[in-house]
């Protein structure tokens, strides 16, 4: 039964006509309050765990300000996931990886497995109602006005026609997704300028499953600002994750939260400003990125000789004997460094066993070396890694001293580099 508000009365009386008008709009806004909007979303495939990490933190502020559920795409093999004793690491929720309950203090969301099991009949699949896919305007002509506009989609050949009335795609390695349109939009901004966009396409046009394709291209509104690190703050790791780093820290580098003063609120809600600076563990830990660097970023990147030297260096101005090295180099390449190292200082790795690697996967295993990282007393990462930004951002969180954390190594030709920008953490 509907309730009729009174003031309905004293508009029927002043004009009936208008009346309709104004309870039609009524309804409508009813009708898309009852029924809730899911914001699905990808991004290119080649973009790294880290990128990705911040695209989350863009659509999340999206999707609270259109007030839908997210939901989480699940984790698709990853280039960069490439350790031998492991099979496909695909299909993987967030769950393995962060802790849902923190997520959702930030955002309303859901994971993609729970969502198709509550809301499709299995048999049917699930049939998203709109793909938009973003990308960058062609004709900027030199101006970086805000927009959105929709264009016509060319060439995009990962989505095709499986019969008049759906498309099909990758939808992260699922057979059984499809899409009833495909619309392109080119968009520079960020949740602002695309909100009026996907209102309209939930409101007028009841469209409920909506797909972001190529999120990357959407910008922050405001990077750096409190509701950034409200997002941020609430990306707590697995508590799974945080275990096997805390054993590691205690066992080897005499390390631990209440010792160090990095011990965080149960809920990231209740976090504020500390009154002095945390102390961090007592050893210095370095994110020595190494791989594709060694091309794509080959003039900022050290020779293994300067990375001893400079950690040395490091140890024995933080007046420490213990070093920890978060690294996608092999081990080889560490044992190089090691060979450079004056034998009172003592390097660490996290080199977990095979049962906890095939547990935990290459993702978590880079999480855990994230988190010994951001505890230590003195931090150095590597040029233009999001691998060291998401660390240098964990330390932040931990309130240890921008000095110890906005670090980074410098090329073997580089005199004096510019270390990293200080996003400081704002509360
Ligand atoms: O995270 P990410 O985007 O950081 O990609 P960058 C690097 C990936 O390499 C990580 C592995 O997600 C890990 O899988 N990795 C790197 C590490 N460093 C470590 C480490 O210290 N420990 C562990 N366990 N794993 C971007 C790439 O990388 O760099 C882009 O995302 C592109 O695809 C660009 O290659 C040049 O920002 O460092």
């Amino acid at each position: 039964q509907r309730m009729v508000h009174p003031l309905s009365y004293f508009l029927h009386w002043r004009c009936a006509n208008q009346c309709y008008i104004i309870s039609k709009k009524r309804d409508l806004n009813l009708g898309s309050k009852r029924l809730f909007s899911y914001l699905f979303y990808d991004v290119n495939p080649g973009e790294g765990f880290n990128l990705r990490r911040d695209v989350y933190l863009r659509v999340a502020a999206l999707n609270n300000i259109l007030n839908c559920t997210l939901v989480l795409p699940p984790w698709d093999h990853l280039y960069h996931w490439q350790s031998n004793s492991l099979n496909f690491q695909g299909k993987l929720p967030w769950s393995k990886f962060f802790d849902l309950k923190q997520l959702g203090r930030y955002t309303k969301l859901v994971e993609f497995e729970s969502f198709v099991q509550e809301e499709t009949k299995s048999s049917e699949g699930l049939l998203i109602d709109v793909i938009l896919h973003l990308q960058h305007p062609t004709d900027l002509n030199g101006s970086f006005e805000e927009k959105a506009n929709f264009v016509k989609c060319k060439k995009l050949k990962k989505y095709w026609k499986e019969d008049d009335a759906t498309y099909g795609g990758p939808f992260w390695s699922y057979e059984n997704v499809f899409a009833k349109k495909l619309k392109c939009l080119e968009i520079l901004g960020g949740p602002r300028v695309l909100k009026p966009v996907l209102q309209n396409l939930i409101e007028s046009k009841s469209n409920r499953l909506i797909f972001l394709d190529r999120a990357e291209t959407l910008l922050h509104d405001q990077f750096g600002q409190t509701d950034y690190w409200r997002g941020r703050r609430s990306m707590r790791f697995s508590t799974h994750l945080i275990d096997i780093a805390n054993e590691f820290r205690k066992t080897f580098l005499k390390s631990s939260d209440e010792e160090d003063g990095t011990k965080l609120p149960l809920d990231w809600r209740v976090e504020s400003k500390l009154d002095t600076y945390s102390r961090g563990g007592p050893y210095i830990a370095a994110h020595l990125r190494r791989k594709d660097f060694l091309s794509a970023r080959k003039s900022q990147i050290p020779s293994l000789e300067k990375t001893a030297e400079t950690l040395s260096l490091l140890a024995k101005k933080n007046n420490v004997s213990q070093v920890f090295i978060a690294s996608d180099a092999s081990d080889i390449e560490i044992e190089e460094i090691m060979g450079h190292i004056p034998e009172d200082l003592e390097i660490f790795t996290f080199r977990p066993s095979l049962p906890t690697k095939g547990k935990i996967l290459d993702g978590g295993v880079a999480i855990v070396d994230q988190i010994i990282c951001a505890c230590a007393k003195y931090f150095i990462g590597s040029y233009e890694s999001t691998f060291s930004f998401r660390i240098q951002e964990e330390r932040e969180i931990r309130q240890l001293h921008p000095d110890s954390t906005f670090n980074r190594f410098c090329g073997d030709q580089e005199l004096n580099c510019q270390q990293p920008t200080r996003w400081k953490i704002v509360f």
